[in-house]
C-alpha cells in the first residue's frame, strides 16, 4: 500500500489509521509554512450591517420566552441509567416552538462546570446571537445569557452547543418554526430525535478523542464507545465512522424501552426526524410504510416518496405519512455499525413487534442529498456567480487531524464574502471518509450532479473523493462558522469560517 497518496485513494480505514508513521499530507504541510491566524484577533463584524440585516426580517411583534438549563442530571435511557448533560431532566429537551417573525427570548442558565453555548442549528439569524464563539460569547459556569432573536424561516431546527465534545452528551433540543400562513396538510406531528450514545455506558467522549489521537485502534472492548468496530456503507461511500457506539436512542430510549407515538389509522403524521448524533448517519424507515418527504433541513422540496432515508449528523427530514392500522417500528439503523434504534407507531390493536424486526423499507429505495429538489418558492436564483469559494477538506489519520483549505481551525484564515454577492462553494474531500458539512447562518442550494439545483440544506453529506458544489446568497452579515458535523472531527480541527468582508 502506499501511503504516501492514501487520503486519495479509497483505502480501508484500517489501513488509514494504521498508518501512524504517515507524514504531513501536501495540504497540511502547505499549511504550516503560513502564519497562523487568531479567531479572537479576526473578530471584526459591522455591527450596523447585522442590525440592518435584522430590520429587513419578519417581525410579528410577538416575544416567545424560554429557558434552558444544561446542567449534569440522571436520563433514564429505558433502562440504562446515566449521569449526563441534558437541557433540563429529559432528552431530548423539551421542544422550543414560534412563528415565523417572532422573537425567540431564550433564557439560558449555565449549571454545568465548563463554559457552555447554545446554537440554533440551520436557522438564518442574526450573527452576534448564533451560539458560536467568537460571534457570541460562550457562556462561563454559573453563568446566564438571553439569547433573542426573531426567526425569518420555518422548519425544522435544532438547538446544540457549539463547545468542544459538548454535543455528544444530552444536550439538544428541537425547534419548529412554523408559519400560520402554509396550508395544514396533516393530523398530527412526531418530532424524532436520533442520537448515537456512549456517556455513562462506554468510554466518555474525551477519552473517545484522546483514543483516536492515540490512533484509535486501542479502545477497543466490552465497554463499548469504541474506535474499532465500525464498517464500511455504500451509501456514505466507504468508512461509516470513527466510533462503534454501545447505544443507539431514539428521542432518548434505547430500541428495548421505546417511546410510543399513538395516531388514529388513516391519519396523515408529519414526521420531523433530527439526527442529533456525534458520529453515526442513520438510515430511517417506518415499517409497513412509504414516506413522502417534503422537507430538507426545514425547506421544502418536491413531495417525494421513499422507502427509507440516509440522514448525516445535524440533518433533518420533515416527511409525511398516511398511516395503517396497527403498531409499527420506526426503525433508525446506525449506518455502517452494530446496533439499532427505534420508536413505535400505535395505531390500533396488535402486538408489538420483536426489538430485531428490520422494516423491508430499509432495504428498498433510499432517499439521500441527490434524491430531492427544492420547490420552485425557495429556489435560490440562478444565472449570477459573484465567488467561487473553495473548502478543500483533508486529514492527517496519523495525529488524528482535520483540516479545511490545510489548516486546523485555531490556524484557519477565513474564507471571504461580500454581502450581496451569489457565491458557489465548492467542498472537495481529498480524505477517505464522509463529511457532513455545516454553515451557520445560511441555507445554500446544493446542485445536483448535472449542475441543476437540488435541495435547500445547511448541511450537506460530501462523501470521500467526492466534490460537491452549492450556492449561497450573502444575505446574513457576520462571521459564520463552517464545519464538519462529525463532532470528533470538529474537535479535531475540521472547522473553519465565513466571513464577510466590512
Ligand atoms: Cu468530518
Amino acid at each position: 500500500m502506499n501511503t504516501s497518496n492514501i487520503i486519495t485513494r479509497p483505502v480501508s480505514r484500517r489501513t488509514f489509521l494504521g498508518a501512524a508513521t504517515m507524514g504531513l499530507t501536501a495540504a497540511a504541510a502547505a499549511a504550516c509554512g503560513t502564519r497562523a491566524v487568531s479567531p479572537v484577533d479576526a473578530h471584526r463584524v459591522n455591527k450596523s450591517a447585522i442590525d440592518a440585516a435584522e430590520a429587513r426580517r419578519p417581525h410579528t411583534g410577538r416575544t416567545v420566552s424560554y429557558t434552558l438549563d444544561p446542567r449534569r442530571t440522571d436520563i433514564d435511557l429505558g433502562g440504562p441509567v446515566v449521569n449526563t448533560y441534558a437541557y433540563g431532566d429529559t432528552i431530548p429537551g423539551s421542544v422550543i416552538r414560534a412563528n415565523v417573525g417572532d422573537e425567540l427570548s431564550i433564557t439560558t442558565r449555565n449549571a454545568l462546570t465548563d463554559a457552555t453555548s447554545v446554537h440554533w442549528h440551520g436557522i438564518a439569524l442574526r450573527n452576534d446571537m448564533d451560539g458560536a464563539a467568537p460571534a457570541t460569547p460562550d457562556i462561563a459556569a454559573g453563568d446566564a445569557f438571553t439569547y433573542r432573536f426573531s426567526v425569518p424561516d420555518s422548519g425544522t431546527y435544532w438547538a446544540h452547543p457549539h463547545v468542544g465534545l459538548q454535543s455528544d452528551f444530552g444536550l439538544y433540543a428541537p425547534i419548529i418554526i412554523d408559519d400560520p400562513r402554509e396550508p395544514h396538510d396533516h393530523d398530527t406531528e412526531w418530532i424524532v430525535v436520533l442520537d448515537d450514545w456512549t456517556d455513562g455506558v462506554g468510554n466518555s467522549p474525551r477519552d473517545i478523542l484522546t483514543s483516536l489521537q492515540k490512533g484509535g485502534m486501542s479502545m477497543g472492548g466490552m465497554s463499548g464507545g469504541s474506535t474499532s468496530g465500525v464498517g464500511t456503507s455504500a451509501l456514505l461511500g466507504g468508512d461509516a465512522g470513527d466510533v462503534a457506539y454501545p447505544l443507539y436512542l431514539v428521542n432518548g430510549r434505547i430500541a428495548n424501552a421505546p417511546t410510543t407515538f399513538t395516531a388514529a389509522p388513516g391519519q396523515r403524521i408529519r414526521i420531523r426526524i433530527i439526527n442529533a448524533g456525534a458520529d453515526t448517519a442513520f438510515r430511517v424507515a417506518l415499517g409497513g410504510h412509504r414516506m413522502t418527504v417534503t422537507h430538507t433541513d426545514g425547506f421544502p422540496v418536491t413531495p417525494t416518496d421513499v422507502d427509507a432515508l440516509l440522514i448525516g449528523m445535524s440533518e433533518r427530514y420533515d416527511v409525511l405519512v398516511t398511516v395503517k392500522d396497527g403498531v409499527f417500528p420506526l426503525v433508525a439503523s446506525p449506518e455502517g455499525k452494530t446496533g439499532t434504534a427505534r420508536a413505535l407507531l400505535r395505531t390500533g390493536a396488535g402486538a408489538t413487534p420483536a426489538v430485531n424486526v428490520r422494516p423491508a423499507e430499509l432495504d428498498g429505495f433510499v432517499g439521500t442529498v441527490d434524491t430531492f429538489v427544492a420547490t420552485d418558492d425557495v429556489t435560490l436564483p440562478t444565472g449570477r456567480e459573484d465567488a467561487a469559494l473553495q473548502a478543500i477538506l483533508a486529514g492527517t489519520m496519523s495525529k488524528y487531524q482535520w483540516t479545511i483549505n490545510g489548516r486546523v481551525y485555531e490556524q484557519m484564515e477565513p474564507i471571504m464574502i461580500t454581502q450581496g454577492q451569489r457565491a458557489s462553494l465548492t467542498f472537495t474531500n481529498t480524505t477517505t471518509m464522509w463529511h457532513p458539512m455545516h454553515l451557520h447562518g445560511h441555507t445554500f442550494q446544493v446542485r445536483r450532479p448535472d449542475g441543476t439545483p437540488g435541495p435547500r440544506k445547511d448541511t450537506v453529506a460530501v462523501r470521500p473523493g467526492e466534490r460537491v458544489v452549492v450556492d449561497l446568497v450573502a444575505d446574513n452579515p457576520g462571521q459564520w462558522m463552517l464545519h464538519c458535523h462529525n463532532a470528533y472531527h470538529q474537535d479535531a480541527g475540521m472547522m473553519t469560517r465565513l466571513d464577510y468582508r466590512i
